[in-house]
């Protein structure tokens, strides 16, 4: 609330508490703290309340009130996002969804289900394993990060290549927009042609349209037979591209220098016996022909290699991270070429090498715009994207204004207009900074 009088504050905060009463109104710093912190630490803001609504009512009566004071707000779910966009950065009040946590009855002929905001991806996951279905989106964070942040980040993760991403899973949406009014498409017929659908533009919207607080998604029949894993030390990244194939469910990758840090750091035996370049961890249905001179390894456990590799490299320092994608045949150009930079510091390369994907973290840099400026500079010469499946966030906002092409940042900003004109929705992602 930066810039509104003491009274207004006051004002505002009893409204608040009326709604939703004291002890889901968080001012207390101690409670606030883990509220206004991203995951790694790089970005600590402030707020002036933490808001945990319980109901789709409750997140709609306090976005009332937002709108009526000019009030901006910051959507919350798990808090793992790594752009920057999560938290508070000036004052902004924190609506935090994770009590939106209702699992629905599983619809196991239509293979979908509807669920609150605030569900964890393995929660969700859990509750589809248990009548034989899967969901289509696996990461790391599953056991903090939510639907809501998973659809407003469209987030990737390990089964893209088998399932795609996020917005693929999506059937329909419920979302309160900036002026408190809810729309939603929970039920009935799920396949529709009524006209450009306002849901999927909340895919990937990082909280600046509307407030997603539950969502209709697809679930998919789970594999019949156990797949296999196996990790394959090589020399190029092109390499690992061989085993792209029908059985494919994650091919992922690192260098070796996350290898070195997670056996450090996990207390990890070494997986192979020789020193590669890089790794390849795939996990397939269908047995993969290994040619003869690559080194290679059998074992589901292999997955802790590859899944510690964000936890391990936020015990050594507060990373930079870059969240980028390059055409599959210029993955090897571009690992040499964020080489050739001599970034000072320690510098990790790892990602979803179906996708084109490289998760760049850099630990030990004095600046971190500087490495930004950099590797997104490599990412654009060689025809890449700047983020591939975190999002824009704050971290990104600049380069995403830069470098979107007119008449897509024009229509951007003309949604934005009509959806929040008060710009009370997350107002520092995309447009901030
Ligand atoms: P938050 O971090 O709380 O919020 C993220 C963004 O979504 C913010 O802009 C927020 O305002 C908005 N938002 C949150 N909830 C809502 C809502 N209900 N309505 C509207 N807007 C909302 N990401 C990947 O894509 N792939 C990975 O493999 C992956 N692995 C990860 C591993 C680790 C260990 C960690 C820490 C993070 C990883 N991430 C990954 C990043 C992160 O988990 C994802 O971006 C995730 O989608 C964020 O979900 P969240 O609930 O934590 O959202
Ligand atoms: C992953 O794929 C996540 O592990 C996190 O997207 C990436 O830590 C990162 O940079
Ligand atoms: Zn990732």
């Amino acid at each position: 609330m930066t810039g509104h009088p003491a009274a207004s504050r006051h004002v505002v905060l009893r409204d608040f508490r009326e709604v939703l009463g004291r002890e889901h109104v968080l001012t207390d710093s101690d409670l606030v703290a883990g509220y206004v912190r991203d995951w790694t630490g790089r970005w600590v803001g402030r707020a002036t309340a933490v808001l945990r609504p319980g109901s789709v009512e409750e997140v709609q009566e306090v976005v009332r009130i937002c709108h009526q004071h000019a009030v901006p707000l910051v959507p919350q779910g798990g808090n793992t996002g790594l752009v920057g966009g999560s938290i508070p950065h000036h004052g902004e009040v924190v609506l935090s969804l994770r009590r939106l946590d209702r699992l629905g009855p599983v619809d196991q002929r239509r293979r979908e289900v509807s669920v609150g905001a605030g569900v964890t991806v393995g929660a969700l996951q859990a509750h589809a394993r248990r009548v034989g279905l899967e969901y289509g989106v696996d990461l790391a964070s599953r056991d903090s990060a939510t639907i809501g942040g998973t659809i407003a980040t469209n987030a990737g993760g390990m089964n893209v290549v088998a399932h795609g991403d996020t917005r693929r899973q999506v059937l329909g949406l419920q979302v309160v927009f900036a002026d408190g009014s809810v729309g939603s498409r929970l039920g009935g017929v799920a396949k529709q042609s009524t006209g450009p659908d306002p849901f999927q533009l909340m895919v990937g919207s990082e909280g600046s349209l509307g407030i997603i607080t539950a969502a209709r998604l697809r679930l998919l029949p789970r594999a019949e037979k156990e797949p296999m894993v196996l990790l394959v030390g090589v020399e190029r990244l092109s390499e690992g591209l061989g085993f792209l194939g029908p059985g494919a469910r994650a091919i992922e990758f690192f260098d070796r220098s996350c290898l070195e840090a997670v056996i450090g750091h996990r207390q990890l035996s070494r997986p192979l016996s020789g020193d590669h370049p890089f790794y390849i961890l795939i996990e397939t249905t269908q047995t993969p022909e290994v040619p003869a001179s690559l080194e290679a390894v059998v074992d589901r456990r292999l997955w802790a290699y590859r899944e510690s590799i964000t936890e391990t490299l936020n015990q050594i320092g507060v990373p930079v991270k870059l969240d980028v994608a390059v055409p599959l045949e210029r993955m090897d150009e571009f690992a040499t070429a964020v080489e050739s930079l001599g970034l000072e510091g320690e510098v990790y390369l790892f990602g979803h090498l179906a996708e084109g994907n490289f998760h760049v973290n850099v630990v030990g840099n004095p600046d971190p715009e500087m490495v930004v400026d950099q590797v997104l500079g490599i990412v654009t010469v060689l025809d890449g994207v700047i983020a591939s499946e975190h999002g824009i966030g704050v971290a990104k906002s600049a380069w995403w204004r830069r470098s979107t092409d007119p008449g897509t940042l024009a229509f951007n900003r003309q949604i934005k207009e009509i959806l929040d004109p008060g710009r009370i929705l997350n107002p520092e992602v995309f447009w901030g900074g």
